[in-house]
């Protein structure tokens, strides 16, 4: 019996027939890969990707779907250059990017008492930032970009509309002021939205109940 080395470093015991004319020498031991060669990186969360398209003859949460589950880097790499670019959608549609096991919906328990900070797009603004700005908000969730506040985290939700779209960051409690605001102010520096430029954020409860067009902001940024 010899153990031989595959290249993956898995040992195994192989029975190898006697030779006695082959000499053990380094040049017959495969290289040993580093594990950086192979592993693939992991990430702080495991994530679900959903898709929602707006069939008017379904209600709202029929119309929403789980893509795919992805918890390395390597895996969302491959999700996100496999799917289309937001600014390609048809209006109505939206991409949302939560942890594994919280539902993109006001009525999940860890968004039930929880709130957004919303981005509004101009209609311009689709063409010139749209893509980069989801991109970066992805990579601002899966890169835990928010200090000692990621757990506030709950995921964000790009909405393409005619009117105008959307990019949000949705957080577990509107009440966790220091998360809250620390989580706008990050956000808001590394989408590099200037300065004079005002993010609101709001409950999830006023969003839902609101009555007409502005949802009242509980912070700014
Ligand atoms: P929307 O898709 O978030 O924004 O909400 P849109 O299309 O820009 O519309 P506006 O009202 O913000 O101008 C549209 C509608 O989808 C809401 O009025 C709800 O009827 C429904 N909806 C949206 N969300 C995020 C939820 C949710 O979490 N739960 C439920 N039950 N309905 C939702």
């Amino acid at each position: 019996m010899a153990t031989v080395l595959l290249p993956l470093c898995v040992k195994v015991s192989t029975p190898v027939p006697p030779n006695p004319e082959m000499e053990i020498c380094e040049a017959n031991i495969p290289k040993v890969l580093s594990p950086e060669s192979y592993i693939k990186h992991p990430l702080q969360n495991r994530w679900a990707l959903w898709f929602f398209k707006n069939d008017k003859s379904k209600t709202w949460q029929a119309n929403l779907r789980l893509i795919s589950k992805f918890d390395t880097v390597e895996d969302f790499w491959a999700l996100y250059n496999h799917i289309q670019l937001s600014s390609n959608l048809m209006s109505g549609c939206d991409y949302a990017l939560f942890k594994d096991g919280i539902e993109p919906m006001w009525e999940d328990e860890r968004n039930h008492r929880g709130g957004r900070w919303l981005i509004t797009l101009s209609k311009h603004q689709r063409k010139a930032d749209l893509d980069r700005f989801w991109l970066e908000t992805l990579l601002c969730l899966i890169g835990e970009a928010f200090d000692d506040h990621n757990d506030d985290v709950c995921g964000a939700v790009i909405n393409v509309r005619a009117k105008g779209d959307k990019i949000a960051v949705w957080t577990t409690e509107y009440d966790n002021k220091e998360a809250v605001t620390h989580i706008g102010r990050v956000y808001k520096e590394k989408l590099g939205v200037p300065t004079k430029v005002i993010i609101g954020y709001q409950s999830h409860a006023d969003t839902a109940t609101k009555s007409g067009s502005l949802t009242k902001n509980k912070f700014v940024a």
